[in-house]
């Protein structure tokens, strides 16, 4: 069912004035300190963000996925930290329990991410298994009452504030590639389970990134995502969702892009004019327009198709290719039109370039989007359903 409009537009209203007056005059800070302030989390709590994809049932404000995008393309309209500091407990952290948890593991956990006293995180990622991720080593052996897990995970976003990790291993040691794979819900306070220094990063300062590593951590079998043995599956579905969202929240970036872009060139005069009388500057503009519009238009339509109950794997990856790669052509453009001032911290512009660089990466590189729409392609033609 559609979410209803008044209860949308306030929402998305509420957002933009939370992230005008409270997110953007704090961006230089969060860039230098590395932490975004707890009063922001704190209101991120009481505005509800930390539960947009709980079910209401839950505490959560069960938003659709139409009404999701469109909050995350208000959150994408700072820096990307702000929006990392719930993104987890909003898309990949929660969504395995959402999707397939049992009704005892939904009422354990979703109360709790949906208010943010939880923080949820996505475990997938291996030294040894990025792209490749039916690879994963990790194992997890069933021993009575439980899985022992070891193994290492890398790159964990929110790891170092995460209560609960959905964590993808390997249950059938012997059978390799993603069919082995079983996916956990496992606690941070379980012992063998800890967490590595935050990783110095290119951008997103604000937003944290570890290792996470377990040793002979006891995980209690009805913590169990799913069934045996599907949890490569369920980690894909959350993935469909998850790269949905990232692309509004890259979207989001790309439009506060084009809006610093045209105040500047509107007020930065050269030869005799504001730049943005000059064409070649208007081409600049005009082509990150365009293709900020088109991403848009395709998040929403997947979107849309996807609350209809349509499998979205190649829309969601479709707009993820375009969308990400879109918001890194249009975070070059701003350094383009700024020109030298692009390139000097005070105005933000470098710091939007570095936070964007990490889109085209995460949830599955741009690389894996194309592999993903290929093949989901080829499939379709097989099935005569092209
Ligand atoms: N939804 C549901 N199930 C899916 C799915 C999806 N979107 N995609 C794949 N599956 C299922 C397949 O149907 C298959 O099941 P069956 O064997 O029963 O048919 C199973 O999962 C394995 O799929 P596949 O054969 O496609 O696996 P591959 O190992 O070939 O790899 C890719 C698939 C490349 C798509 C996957 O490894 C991937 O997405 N990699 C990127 C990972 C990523 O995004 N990492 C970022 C970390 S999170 S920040």
């Amino acid at each position: 069912m559609a979410f209803d409009a008044e209860i949308r537009q306030a929402l998305i209203e509420q957002v933009r004035r939370f992230v005008t007056e409270k997110c953007i005059p704090l961006e230089n800070q969060v860039g230098e300190t590395d932490e975004v302030p707890q009063e922001i989390v704190d209101e991120m709590k009481q505005l509800g963000l930390f539960g947009l994809a709980v079910p209401e049932e839950f505490g959560g404000l069960g938003l659709d996925m139409e009404t999701e995008c469109l909050v995350a393309l208000e959150l994408g309209r700072t820096s990307p930290a702000f929006r990392s500091v719930a993104g987890t407990n909003i898309g990949i952290g929660s969504q395995a329990l959402v999707l397939f948890g049992t009704p005892a593991q939904k009422d354990k956990w979703l109360p709790g991410i949906a208010a943010g006293d939880l923080i949820s995180s996505f475990a997938l990622t291996e030294p040894g298994a990025g792209s490749d991720a039916g690879s994963l080593t990790t194992k997890a052996i069933r021993d009575g009452d439980h899985y022992v897990l070891n193994g290492t995970k890398r790159y964990i976003t929110n790891a170092n504030k995460a209560d609960l990790f959905t964590v993808m291993a390997r249950t059938a040691p012997d059978v390799k590639g993603p069919k082995g794979v079983s996916a956990f819900v496992v606690e941070r306070n379980t012992p063998g389970v800890s967490v590595g220094q935050p990783e110095k990063k290119m951008g997103q300062q604000g937003a944290h990134v570890c290792d996470v590593i377990f040793e002979d951590a006891r995980v209690p079998v009805e913590n169990l995502i799913g069934k045996e043995g599907e949890g490569f599956k369920v980690a894909m579905s959350v993935l469909d969702k998850g790269r949905l969202h990232i692309s509004a929240v890259a979207t989001g970036m790309s439009e506060r892009l084009i809006k610093e872009m045209v105040t500047y060139a509107s007020e930065r005069v050269q030869g005799g004019k504001p730049i943005i009388d000059h064409q070649l500057i208007q081409a600049l503009l005009a082509d990150s327009q365009a293709e900020t519009y088109a991403a848009r238009c395709m998040i929403m339509d997947a979107a849309r198709r996807r609350d209809a109950g349509e499998n979205v794997t190649i829309l969601a990856s479709s707009a993820k290719l375009f969308a990400t790669e879109a918001n890194g052509k249009v975070a070059d453009r701003a350094v383009q039109v700024f020109g030298g001032a692009g390139y000097i911290t005070d105005y933000g512009i470098e710091r939007f370039y570095r936070d964007a660089r990490i889109f085209r990466l995460y949830e599955g590189t741009s690389q894996i989007q194309q592999i993903i729409i290929a093949r989901e392609l080829k499939r379709a033609a097989q099935a005569d359903q092209l």
